[in-house]
């Protein structure tokens, strides 16, 4: 795979505050998306993007989202408070939410949504 172009991928900046979740865009183009987080609260977070078309409620199973009954399109491992992390994925058209799975804290916090959309002149998947 040859990426010459600049612009091929987006960067979205994600910041933990105290449960919050705090992502600078709620709407990305599909391909290549970098999320930088940074983990301003007092605790540890991880980060997950979650495609779903399902409302922000998602399966639970003890306090946590049920990893393995829903769509897990990128994961970050915990990331310390003070810290930060990257992840890059590949995200295709639909809706995502952006998550902390860790300690309980979809429970409190929900999630935010993204919506990703095709890109002008790119073909989306047919079925
Ligand atoms: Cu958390």
């Amino acid at each position: 795979m040859n990426r010459t172009a600049e612009g091929d991928s987006a960067d979205i900046m994600v910041v933990y505050k105290g449960m919050a979740v705090e992502p600078d865009a709620r709407v990305a183009p599909a391909g290549t998306v970098r999320f930088v987080v940074i983990n301003e609260a007092d605790g540890p977070h991880n980060f997950l993007v979650v495609r779903t078309e399902r409302p922000v409620e998602l399966p639970m199973s003890g306090g946590h989202i049920d990893e393995s009954a829903v769509d897990v399109t990128g994961k970050l491992e915990p990331i310390a408070p003070g810290d930060g992390g990257e992840g890059v994925f590949e995200l295709d058209p639909g809706r995502y939410v952006l998550l902390c799975n860790t300690g309980g804290h979809y429970s409190v916090s929900t999630g935010l949504e993204l919506t990703v959309q095709p890109v002008h002149g790119q073909e989306g998947e047919r079925v």
